[in-house]
């Protein structure tokens, strides 16, 4: 599944919610889920839920890869990378002492080198907490624009608690992502360009 790119087939993509523990990834993956807010328990391994939607009127299936944010598991972020389509990348917006410690995971997990080119949305979450960052100041704090350089990438506010901004963060993701049979046709359509050229010569 996936490969193909028949007009029936569903396309399958996998999206990565990383962050440091606590900053709400399980309960941003309930909220898109099921729509409600759940008690969390901190991450042990990882959650993964699939959810649907459609892409140039296509029907595709989002793998949404929650793996845990605690110290530990971060060692394993990287096993997660290979074949990832976006990167969600969650932030408690409200915890200003974390903010460097997730300012250096979020440069780290863009190192890699499978994530080259992966395109990015930065979730400023718990707006609903008085004295939240904005946007602006995260794009700032965290030198967006320079650490993004070579890359799609946007900042949504959200809350995952009270779902606002939640199902607008994913619709980007769905809008950003490249499908598999556009990546073929993207590869075609180079080689093409190449070849062409390179006969004129
Ligand atoms: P994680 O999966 O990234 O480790 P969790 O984080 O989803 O487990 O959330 C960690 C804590 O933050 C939880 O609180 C959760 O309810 C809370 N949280 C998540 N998103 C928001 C938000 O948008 N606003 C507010 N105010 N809180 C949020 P507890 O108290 O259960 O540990
Ligand atoms: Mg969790």
């Amino acid at each position: 599944m996936g490969q193909h790119s028949s007009r029936s087939s569903v396309e399958a993509l996998h999206v990565l919610l990383l962050g440091l523990d606590n900053a709400g990834k399980s309960t941003l993956l309930y909220k898109l889920k099921h729509k409600v807010s759940v008690s969390t328990v901190p991450t042990i391994g990882f959650n993964v839920e699939m959810l649907e939607a459609r892409k140039n009127r296509k029907p595709i299936a989002v793998t949404l890869w929650d793996v845990g944010g605690q110290g530990k598991m971060r060692e394993h972020w990287q096993d997660y990378h290979q074949n990832a389509a976006a990167v969600v990348f969650v932030v408690d917006a409200a915890d200003r002492r974390r903010l460097e410690e997730a300012r250096r995971e979020l440069e780290k997990t863009l190192r890699s080198e499978q994530l080259r080119g992966c395109p990015l949305v930065l979730l400023a979450n718990k707006q609903d907490v008085s004295g939240a960052l904005t946007v602006t100041e995260l794009k700032d704090k965290f030198n967006l624009r320079k650490v993004c350089s070579g890359r799609d990438w946007f900042v949504q506010p959200c809350s995952a608690s009270t779902g606002v901004g939640v199902e607008e963060a994913f619709r980007k993701v769905v809008q950003m992502v490249k499908l598999p049979s556009e990546a073929v046709k993207d590869n075609i359509k180079e080689k093409v360009h190449y070849l062409r050229s390179s006969s004129r010569q």
